[in-house]
């Protein structure tokens, strides 16, 4: 991707542990790197198709000023976050936080956080086989539209599947919703709990009737293995009801692990299944 950069912008600011810092205030040097395509902008010679960096430049300074954290840490986050909202042509972001007259009583230059956060894309499976079906999936993709940390949300069909695993249930409603996020996956997992108690999804029996049901099944090219977390989901290639709806809105989405793509995966099933 092509790179805007900005080296050391001063921002007098008040951010820090000490007290003193918070009351005199000090210099803190910013540099971003922004991860954008300027090809548009390079051809036509026309602003509007590009990131204006000095409409960017005071708004990091005016964020830097607004609101006063104890840790660079946080301070780069938030600026990472609020670029990457206010800024749509930006899709990944390196922020680097120097602070030259750092208060610890030793002689240094400076020290510096740096980080980098992106727009990532995500892919959902999403399920109901009790009450409005229709209903519980619109609303649960209604609160994902509405977040701020999620864009360009896409949805597939709904289709009506036969229950899997657990047989003695009702039918299934299934779909796929993609979007990039600014979310960690663990972020992600934690908000579509929430999104799940807000459909009174109850956890009863394993596999059995839900209102609600969303799991992550791709995030990026991600490979996560944790007590909560499996990432692709364990079981996206032998499901038909996940890979179905998936592949009408990423049939090019890609497993890394099995290195396969998704419209490969549906293909496969259906023919075992034939
Ligand atoms: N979800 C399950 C178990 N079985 N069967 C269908 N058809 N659709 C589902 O979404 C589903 C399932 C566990 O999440
Ligand atoms: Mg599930
Ligand atoms: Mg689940």
């Amino acid at each position: 991707m092509d790179e805007i950069r900005i080296e050391n912008l001063e921002v007098y600011c008040h951010h820090g542990v000490l007290k003193e810092e918070n009351v005199l205030g000090q210099k803190f040097l910013v540099s971003l790197v922004l991860y954008t395509d300027t090809k548009r902008a390079g051809t036509s010679d026309d602003l509007s198709f590009s990131i204006d960096y000095a409409a960017l430049s005071h708004f990091v300074e005016s964020r830097m000023k607004e609101k006063n954290y104890k840790l660079l840490e946080a301070v780069a986050e938030h600026l990472a976050e609020d670029i990457l909202m206010n800024f749509p042509l930006v899709r990944k972001v390196r922020v680097e936080l120097k602070k030259p007259w750092a208060p610890i009583l030793l002689p240094l230059d400076t020290v510096c956080v740096r980080i980098e956060r992106e727009w990532v894309p995500a892919y959902l499976s999403v399920g109901s086989n009790m009450g409005n079906k229709r209903e519980n999936i619109e609303k649960a993709v209604e609160a994902l539209r509405q977040d701020k940390k999620i864009c360009e949300l896409t949805v597939s069909e709904l289709i009506e599947t036969e229950p899997y695993g657990y047989t003695e249930q009702d039918k299934f409603l299934n779909g796929a919703v993609g979007f990039c996020t600014l979310y960690s996956p663990e972020e992600l997992l934690e908000r579509i709990h929430e999104i799940e108690r807000e459909g009174k999804r109850e956890r009863t029996i394993h596999w059995g009737p839900r209102t609600i049901d969303l799991d992550i099944v791709l995030f990026g090219d991600k490979i996560i293995q944790t007590e909560s977390l499996t990432i692709p989901h364990r079981e996206m290639h032998i499901r038909q009801f996940v890979l179905q709806p998936l592949s009408q809105i990423a049939p090019w989405a890609f497993h890394p692990v099995l290195h396969r793509t998704v419209s490969e995966l549906a293909e496969r099933m259906k023919e075992e299944e034939e």
